[in-house]
């Protein structure tokens, strides 16, 4: 196990452009130069929260099993955390960053030193705040290499590149979340789309910096995809080339051969880019799939540029993708149901087949009253979300995880009843859903979970006030999707067409627009995990919830102890 030290700056600064992307190799101590670099982007300058002066922020690369720390410089003027997404961090809740479900956030001045465990991860994953909604500019990517002397399940390619997507608004992020927490409706749409903090050439003032990736033709590149937008899902797409997709969510899948890739907010893909094409120069581009009837949407498109080298005369534009239409659903369900795990022998898969828990969870958006008369939901209610039909309130006073190791009298910040099911079964996806159905409430409950039980959890989405498709991502676990299907989930026939062989290994999932997934997963992992959805306006709404895992008879299946320096409240 290797143990190395990384420091973060978390500033305010001025926009920057970051040329290429800044690393940090394991292993080796580096050293990044933090300067404000003059940069209008969408005709206009501001000011965004980062993680070492650029954004995206700086790459962490690893190799799989290492075990890294990262001090956490809180230089800004938000509170703040970071969250290690996708990484399993076992026994060691104390670092995965949810404010006040497993700490209170990093102050203004404050300094947290987080101690990120790697296991069986291996592939491309991501970290980013994990507060507010300061993670649109605090992302940066992961990379975890196989064990030293270990291969890819690939032929090793040329290069590497991450491809990150983002989403960014005109307006500083905080006061969109602001004006969106005072009028109780949706928030404003994006402005654009980034790819790896660029907007590319199809905005006003963009052109000249787009992202370019220079390919040898008969070569073969990585691409590391990461979809870090805060709301939407997107489609993806390399004009004339095709991808094949190795991974997601940093676990091997079977090489999965595609024309464009439906990426949630939450989700990463591996996927590996053939440049076996004419030379010339070619747009990657990706747009919204927006699964929701009626509303604004951002309907922009980023791009990027894949360059050939070589001595030869570019076509006069590049030539241009096909993407499905925003609202293509079958396009992306097709994606998301296609993938299956590798399961070799040097990447064995453990789907749990006898299960000892079952759960059946609801994902709506809902709507509460609306105190003032000056909501703008529908009927000038506000817009809420929930799963089981509770809204999940975020405690003020301290972190669960905190109270639960403390053993604080039960029910002082959380609840331990969050139910095994919902309330009430309804045609959870009917066209027309009665007003009284769709009230919520607000509460902290838990599910209290025994160590090493094997799960089953069901997640239904509902076409309460608006069906929306819902990337559901649990902290401190991936799971296996074994089902996945439109309509209301139907356990005597769905549970019959489980694959129960190679499903694919996610730690965010995409319940689709009016359907369902079927997640296996053994809780072996103690601690406190958040699980909610990845588009940050429902997760704020409430679609929320936590496990705990609790601890094991044997020493090493317990918590480890907190670290000295958590962040006080
Ligand atoms: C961030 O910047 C600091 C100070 O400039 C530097 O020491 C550190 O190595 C950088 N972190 C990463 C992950 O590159
Ligand atoms: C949101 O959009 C409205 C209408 O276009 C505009 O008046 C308002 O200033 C916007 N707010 C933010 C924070 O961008
Ligand atoms: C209405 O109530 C919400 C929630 O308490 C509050 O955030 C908002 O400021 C209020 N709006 C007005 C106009 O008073
Ligand atoms: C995108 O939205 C704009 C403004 O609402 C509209 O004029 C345009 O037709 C839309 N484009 C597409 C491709 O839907
Ligand atoms: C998608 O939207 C177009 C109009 O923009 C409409 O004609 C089409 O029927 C819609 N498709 C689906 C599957 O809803
Ligand atoms: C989507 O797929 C279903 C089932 O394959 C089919 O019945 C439906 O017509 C398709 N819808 C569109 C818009 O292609
Ligand atoms: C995806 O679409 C192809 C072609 O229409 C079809 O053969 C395949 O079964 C679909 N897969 C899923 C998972 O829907
Ligand atoms: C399934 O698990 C239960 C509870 O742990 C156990 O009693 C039972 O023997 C197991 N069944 C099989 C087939 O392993
Ligand atoms: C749903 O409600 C709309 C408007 O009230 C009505 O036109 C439509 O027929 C209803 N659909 C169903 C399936 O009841
Ligand atoms: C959810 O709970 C609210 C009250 O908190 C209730 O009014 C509503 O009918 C419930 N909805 C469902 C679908 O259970
Ligand atoms: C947990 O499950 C694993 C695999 O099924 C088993 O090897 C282990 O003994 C179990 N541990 C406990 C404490 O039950
Ligand atoms: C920052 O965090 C502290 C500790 O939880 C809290 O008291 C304070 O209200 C937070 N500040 C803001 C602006 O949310
Ligand atoms: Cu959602």
């Amino acid at each position: 196990m290797s143990f190395v030290k990384f420091s973060m700056f978390i500033q305010i600064l001025g926009l920057v452009f970051c040329d290429g992307l800044l690393h940090c190799q394991a292993l080796v101590h580096c050293t990044f130069v933090v300067k404000e670099v003059p940069y209008t982007r969408l005709c206009n300058t501001k000011n965004i929260l980062t993680v070492n002066g650029t954004f995206p922020g700086p790459t962490l690369y690893v190799y799989r099993g290492d075990t890294i720390f990262v001090d956490v410089y809180n230089k800004g003027n938000h509170n703040i955390t970071i969250h290690w997404h996708g990484v399993k961090q076992p026994r060691n809740p104390w670092s995965d960053g949810p404010d006040y479900i497993t700490q209170c956030p990093i102050q203004p001045g404050g300094k947290f030193t987080q101690k990120i465990i790697f296991s069986s991860e291996e592939g491309t994953l991501w970290w980013h705040a994990h507060s507010d909604w300061s993670r649109a500019t605090v992302h940066g990517a992961i990379i975890v290499y196989p064990k030293k002397g270990f291969q890819y399940p690939f032929p090793k390619p040329q290069a590497e590149v991450p491809i990150i997507f983002g989403e960014c608004w005109k307006k500083d992020i905080v006061e969109v979340f602001n004006e969106f927490l005072v009028k109780g409706g949706d928030p404003n749409i994006s402005d654009a789309y980034t790819i790896n903090g660029q907007p590319g050439d199809l905005y006003p003032c963009s052109k000249s910096e787009t992202f370019k990736l220079e390919v040898d033709h008969g070569k073969t590149y990585l691409l590391r995809l990461i979809n870090a937008a805060v709301m939407d899902t997107l489609f993806f797409s390399i004009a004339k080339h095709k991808l094949t997709v190795v991974a997601t969510d940093a676990s091997y899948t079977k090489p999965l051969t595609v024309n464009y890739l439906t990426i949630s907010p939450g989700q990463t893909f591996d996927v590996l880019l053939e440049a076996n094409q004419e030379q010339d120069h070619y747009y990657m581009a990706a747009n919204i799939y927006n699964s929701r009837s009626g509303g604004v949407f951002d309907n922009t498109t980023t791009t990027a540029i894949v360059q050939y080298s070589g001595n030869y005369t570019p076509s006069s534009s590049p030539n241009f993708p096909i993407l499905p239409r925003y609202n293509d659903t079958n396009s992306s369900v097709n994606f998301t149901g296609s993938l299956r795990s590798l399961a070799s022998k040097d990447h064995p898969i453990h789907v749990p087949l006898n299960i000892t828990k079952n759960m059946f969870f609801t994902v709506s958006i809902n709507m509460l009253p609306c105190i003032n008369n000056s909501c703008q939901g529908p009927n000038g209610n506000r817009l809420s979300a929930s799963v089981n039909n509770i809204s999940f309130e975020f405690p003020t006073s301290t972190s669960i995880l905190s109270d639960y190791f403390n053993h604080v009298n039960k029910g002082r910040v959380y609840g331990e009843n969050f139910p095994d099911e919902p309330p009430l079964r309804f045609d959870f996806t009917a066209e027309n859903l009665s007003v009284a159905l769709q009230m919520t409430s607000r509460r902290t409950e838990v599910k209290m979970l025994e160590f090493n039980s094997t799960v089953e959890l069901v997640l239904q989405g509902t076409n309460l006030v608006a069906g929306n498709d819902h990337p559901i991502h649990i902290h401190g676990y991936n799971f296996y999707v074994v089902g996945l299907g439109l309509g209301n989930f139907d356990k005597p026939k769905d549970s019959l067409r489980y694959n129960l062989v190679d499903p694919p290994l996610h730690s965010t999932i995409t319940v689709p627009k009016n359907g369902w997934a079927a997640i296996r997963f053994t809780a072996n992992n103690p601690g406190v995990w958040f699980m909610h959805c990845h588009i940050e306006r429902h997760l704020s709404w409430g679609m929320d919830m936590a496990f705990i895992v609790k601890n094991g008879k044997l020493p090493e299946d317990q918590m480890l102890p907190p670290p000295e320096d958590m962040p006080p409240c």
